[in-house]
C-alpha cells in the first residue's frame, strides 16, 4: 500500500453548472444547497471526502457571473478568495458544444495559477449528440488542462473516475480533518443554508437574492429536542409579504421542509421558529452583506 495522500481541491465555474451537486454526490449527503437558480452558493465552503488512502478537502465556491450589483460583486470576490493555496483546481463547465464567453475571458487569468487545472464537463446526461465531443475539443483548444473529464453529478456517471484522477494529483500527506468530518462549518451555518435553499426553491425574481438567513439560537432541551430560532432577512416589506405568504402559508412550507431536513441531518427532533425581518438596502451595503451572509469569513 502506498502512503496517504491529502490536499486542497477547489471547484470553480460559472454559476449553476453543478458544483454543489457534484460535491453532495461525492460526500454522499446533501450538505450543500443547490437549486435551478443561479447564485445559490454564496460562501466558500470546505467539504471533506475521506477514504482509506486519501483525504480530499474540496472547496465549494460561489458561481462566477457578470452581475454588477454590490451583493453579486462580493459573492464573486469570495469565489476568487477561495483559490489560495490549492493543490488542484477543478474548473466545471456544461456540455453545450462551445466555450462560453465568460470562460474564454477568464482563462488567461486562470492560466497564471501554478496548480494543475482539470476541466470537468458536467451534465453529460443533457448533452445532445456530438455536443460532448465538441465541448471537449473547444475547451482543449482554448486552454491547457491537466485532464479533461466528462461526467454527470446528477446521474453519478463517471464520478468514480473524477475522484480517481483527483487523488492521482494529490501530494502525499497526513489527513487534515478527522475522518468523520464532512463539513467544516458550524451547525448554525448548515441550518441557515437549509432554510435559504427553501427560499431559493420556492420564491422567484429578486426575492431569493435579497434574502439572508441567520440562526439566532440553538437550545437543546432536556428531552433532546433542539429548539432553533432563525431569522429571514429581506430587503423590503413586499419581500416580507412574499416570504410569509397568504395566511403564512409560504413561511410554513419553508419551515416544515427545513425542519425535516435538519432533523435527518442532525439526527435529532427539531422545533424551528422562523421570523422575518426587513433590513432595507442590505444587499447594497458591504458591511451588512458581510454581517448577514458571512461572506469574507469562515462562519
Ligand atoms: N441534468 C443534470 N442536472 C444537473 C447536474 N448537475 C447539477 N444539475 C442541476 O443544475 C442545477 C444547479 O446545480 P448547483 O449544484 O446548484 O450548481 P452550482 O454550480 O453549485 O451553482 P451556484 O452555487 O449558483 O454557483 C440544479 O438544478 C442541479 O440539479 C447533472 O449532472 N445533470
Ligand atoms: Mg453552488
Amino acid at each position: 500500500m502506498g502512503s496517504f495522500k491529502s490536499g486542497l481541491v477547489g471547484v470553480l465555474g460559472q454559476t449553476n453548472v453543478g458544483k454543489s451537486t457534484f460535491l453532495n454526490a461525492v460526500i454522499g449527503e446533501e450538505l450543500l444547497i443547490t437549486s435551478p437558480k443561479p447564485q445559490t452558493t454564496r460562501n466558500r465552503i470546505r467539504c471533506i471526502h475521506t477514504i482509506d488512502e486519501a483525504q480530499i478537502v474540496f472547496v465549494d465556491t460561489p458561481g462566477l457571473h457578470r452581475r454588477r450589483d454590490r451583493l453579486s460583486q462580493q459573492i464573486l470576490r469570495e469565489a476568487f478568495r477561495s483559490l489560495r493555496g490549492l493543490d488542484l483546481l477543478l474548473y466545471m463547465v456544461e456540455p453545450w458544444g462551445r466555450v462560453s464567453d465568460y470562460d474564454r475571458d477568464l482563462f488567461p487569468k486562470l492560466a497564471e495559477r501554478d496548480c494543475p487545472i482539470f476541466l470537468l464537463v458536467n451534465k453529460i446526461d443533457l448533452a445532445r449528440k456530438n455536443a460532448l465531443a465538441e465541448t471537449l475539443l473547444a475547451y482543449e483548444t482554448a486552454m491547457e488542462f491537466a485532464e479533461l473529464i466528462p461526467f454527470s453529478a446528477y446521474k453519478r456517471q463517471n464520478l468514480e473516475e473524477v475522484l480517481r484522477m483527483v487523488i492521482t494529483y494529490l501530494p502525499e500527506g497526513a489527513p487534515i480533518f478527522p475522518a468523520d468530518v464532512k463539513l467544516d462549518h458550524s451547525e448554525g451555518f448548515l441550518i441557515s443554508e437549509i432554510i435559504r435553499e427553501g427560499i431559493f426553491r420556492r420564491t422567484f425574481q429578486e426575492v431569493p437574492y435579497a434574502s439572508a438567513v441567520r440562526v439566532r439560537s440553538i437550545d437543546e432541551r432536556a428531552d433532546g429536542l433542539l429548539e432553533i430560532g432563525a431569522e429571514i432577512i429581506v430587503d423590503s416589506e413586499s419581500h416580507k409579504g412574499i416570504i410569509i405568504g397568504r395566511k403564512g402559508s409560504m413561511i410554513k412550507q419553508i419551515g416544515t421542509k427545513a425542519r425535516i431536513r435538519i432533523e435527518s441531518i442532525l439526527g435529532a427532533r427539531v422545533f424551528l421558529e422562523l421570523t422575518v425581518k426587513v433590513r432595507k438596502g442590505w444587499i447594497k451595503d458591504d458591511q451588512e452583506i458581510e454581517q448577514l451572509t458571512g461572506i469574507g469569513s469562515d462562519r
